[in-house]
């Protein structure tokens, strides 16, 4: 007789079209066959049942409900939702770290970058007032990319940002070496990443080193010499590593030339945040990088069969860090 099989519970908390559970709950059905997939959020299941959970923003609290919880799977790269939660199960939490995440994330920081140096801000304003009045456009290699968190991701998008030809540097914890990139690590190295940096790219997880990291005095730090005249801000990594109301201010008084901001200290953003109309502001609602259910439940799945197997589980979140 085989033995029956722990269930996965699926807590998703997204409400946009990537995260509708029932399609996240098919795709489990397809990759972990033989096991039960329950959408806990819908009640009716037994906790106890459940073995392993598969989560996107789960609830404080929610995932203390399975007593005999094994493993739990973010569904995306960033832990911030978990760690805020004080009751959270001691299992090995695993987070996404996967190349389909990775190229979509890196799509993003090298649309923003090119967007910027391109002054696409100025030539789409152009087209809209029939202004044929083209301004000198500087090359790629006199701008400096600045990229701070060289992690999965900030990493990739270094490599692909230097192969375009800007200068790319890095700024990481730990001291990293990345062929064509200038690396610098911690608090003491800060300074020095930021005044080289004509955009910077953020792409730091949310902790509590990091939160309101992106403030004014940060702000003013970064390279006001470059042919762009004022420095840019890229920020995709989350809403609490900035200080909304010091990147408005400064974008007034001009400590920033221009923002593309993809995450919010509240989400989704509210209808009265002055970003939704800021001229100088480039906004996506949280869509750098969608996690994509087909690669994920197959990710998941992988790791489950690696786990029961007496293997190490892949790409484990350190709770005391937090990242
Ligand atoms: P990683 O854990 O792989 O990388 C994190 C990087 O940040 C590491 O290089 C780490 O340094 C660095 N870091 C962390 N804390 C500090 C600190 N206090 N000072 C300096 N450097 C620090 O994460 P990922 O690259 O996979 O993801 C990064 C973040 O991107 C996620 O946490 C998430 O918030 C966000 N994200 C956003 C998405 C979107 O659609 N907008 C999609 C996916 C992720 P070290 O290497 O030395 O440890
Ligand atoms: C993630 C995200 O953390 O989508 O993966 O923000």
């Amino acid at each position: 007789m085989t033995k029956k099989k722990g269930t996965l519970a699926l807590l998703i908390h997204g409400g946009t079209e990537n995260w509708s559970p029932a399609r996240w709950k098919r795709r489990f059905d397809e990759a972990c066959a033989g096991r039960p997939v329950w959408l806990a959020t819908e009640g009716g299941g037994d906790p106890a049942g459940v073995h392993y959970a598969a989560v996107w923003k789960p609830l404080p609290g929610e995932l203390a409900a399975f007593p005999n919880l094994k493993a739990i799977f973010n569904l995306g790269a960033g832990v911030d939702a978990l760690m805020a939660d004080k009751s959270l199960p001691k299992v090995p939490l695993v987070r996404v770290s996967v190349g389909d995440l990775t190229h979509r994330m890196t799509e993003y920081v090298t649309l923003h970058v090119l967007m910027h140096h391109r002054q696409e801000l100025y030539l789409r304003d152009s087209q809209r007032v029939k202004r044929w009045q083209p301004k000198y456009q500087w090359p790629a290699g006199a701008i400096t990319v600045g990229i701070m968190g060289l992690g999965t991701l900030g990493s990739d998008a270094a490599e692909v940002t230097a192969r375009l030809g800007f200068r790319v540097t890095g700024w990481s914890n730990s001291p990293k070496q990345i062929d064509g990139v200038e690396c610098f690590h911690g608090k003491a190295q800060l300074d020095a990443f930021l005044r080289r940096t004509d955009i910077l790219v953020c792409l730091l997880p949310l902790t509590p080193d990091t939160r309101h990291i992106l403030n004014r005095d940060l702000f003013a730090k970064l390279n006001r010499s470059g042919p762009m005249g004022a420095p840019v801000l890229i920020n995709a990594g989350r809403g609490g590593l900035q200080n909304e109301a010091d990147i408005l201010s400064c974008l007034d008084d001009g400590t920033l030339g221009a923002v593309s901001l993809d995450v919010y200290a509240t989400e989704p953003l509210p209808p009265d945040s002055p970003f939704w109309t800021h001229p100088k502001v480039v906004l996506t609602p949280h869509n750098a990088a969608d996690t994509d259910p087909d690669e994920i439940s197959k990710y998941v799945a992988r790791q489950i069969k690696r786990f029961e197997a007496g293997e190490t589980l892949e790409n484990l979140v350190d709770t005391q860090r937090g990242y």
